[in-house]
């Protein structure tokens, strides 16, 4: 007997690009410290490197290419459907570059989850790290944070920071982010896998205490 009360949650992972993040979950995955199974790798645009990471892993991909659907709510459908046929109990968006709906994230309320390379509330949206460059900024970061319908606003659950070096461009500050992208994106998902992570009206919930509003901090 294993003292396991849960079984092993199944992961659906969205993608429109290179996957460094999906990376760094199929490499939790392979050393079982993950905690969580990756059924399914969706990407919204065909022959990215991302689904070639997942085939060499031997974890399914499905292509689901935006362009061949009249309207947004035509698409998530489709996702959904697709989310639902790998019974996936967790949506993983890592580096997905489509704005989903209502519908869809109402659907997995509470178990959908996105990373967005700024310290919200700061830079919602595109170009975060240009931003803060050109803002003069003395620290940049990423943070995990739960899906809600407005962008970029849902509630936070891992922040990093790193700081902003003197000639910083946006593609040098980015790879910086990245690396600390690949740390907390797996241990918030770990997190929620091992049933200690909740999403309530007003708040983020680790092993029943709130987080603060900008999450948890990690530290350099
Ligand atoms: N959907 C909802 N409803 N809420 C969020 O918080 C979401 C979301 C979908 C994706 C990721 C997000 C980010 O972290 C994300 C968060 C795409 C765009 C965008 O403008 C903005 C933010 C994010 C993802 N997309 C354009 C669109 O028309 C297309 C851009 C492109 O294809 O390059 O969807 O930054
Ligand atoms: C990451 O920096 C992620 O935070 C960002 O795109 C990059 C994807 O890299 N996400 C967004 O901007 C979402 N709109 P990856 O494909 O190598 O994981």
């Amino acid at each position: 007997m294993t003292a396991e009360t849960h079984t092993e949650k199944k992961l659906a992972i969205l993608i429109s690009g290179s996957g460094t993040n999906l990376q760094a979950f199929i490499d939790r995955m392979q050393t079982n410290s993950l905690g969580a199974e990756i059924a399914v790798v969706i990407s919204n645009r065909p022959e990215v490197k991302g689904l070639q990471r997942a085939a060499d892993a031997g974890i399914a991909t499905e292509t689901i290419d935006h362009t061949g659907f009249a309207s947004r709510e035509l698409f998530d459908e489709q996702l959904i459907e697709c989310i639902n046929r790998y019974q996936c109990d967790a949506v993983v968006l890592a580096g997905f570059m489509r704005i989903l709906t209502p519908q869809f994230v109402n659907h997995f309320h509470g178990r959908l989850f996105n990373i967005h390379p700024s310290l919200l509330p700061k830079y919602p949206g595109l170009h975060t790290h240009q931003r803060a460059i050109d803002n003069r900024d003395k620290e940049a970061g990423a943070t995990v944070h739960f899906v809600v319908p407005e962008l970029d606003a849902g509630p936070a659950i891992i922040q990093a920071s790193v700081p902003i070096e003197p000639g910083d461009n946006a593609e040098l500050l980015a790879q910086r982010v990245l690396q600390k992208e690949h740390i907390i994106y797996p241990q918030a998902v770990q997190w929620f896998c091992e049933d200690r992570l909740q999403l309530t009206n007003d708040n983020v919930l680790l092993d029943n205490r709130a987080l603060p509003k900008t999450g948890f901090l990690l530290a350099e």
